[in-house]
């Protein structure tokens, strides 16, 4: 995954102090941005080839990955199904809870910082 640290790169680096040219000797100290996982949570009634489906359609997966990620549901409760930016990660929820909706099956998809 790539990580974009320019914008977020803290602009502590200096190693002289203005004009005098003392050596602060400050850590140049990076920030990235926090990361959030995406769950699917299983349940009783949604298909199983809708939960394929929606593996397949907005997190990219192939037939087999979404079917092994779906079988992992299934049988764990609840499965990590990608890792994005806040804002990804609030649009790939909405995605499958209005698709879930729209469809009338009961399937949750939360997000946590990672
Ligand atoms: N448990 C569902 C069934 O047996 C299948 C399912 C899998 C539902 C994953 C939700 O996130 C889910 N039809």
């Amino acid at each position: 995954m790539t990580r974009l640290s320019e914008p977020f790169l803290s602009s502590d680096d200096d190693q002289t102090d203005g004009e005098t040219g003392v050596a602060t000797k400050t850590r140049p100290r990076t920030q990235r941005p926090p990361l959030y996982k995406v769950l699917l949570l299983n349940d009783d009634y949604t298909p199983m080839e809708f939960v394929v489906h929606i593996l397949e359609r907005f997190f990219g997966m192939t037939h087999a990955q979404a079917f092994e990620l779906m079988l992992v549901v299934h049988k764990k409760g609840v499965a990590v199904v990608g890792v994005f930016s806040h804002e990804v990660a609030e649009t790939k929820v909405a995605q499958v809870m209005d698709f879930a909706r729209r469809h009338q099956h009961p399937l949750q998809c939360t997000m946590e910082k990672e």
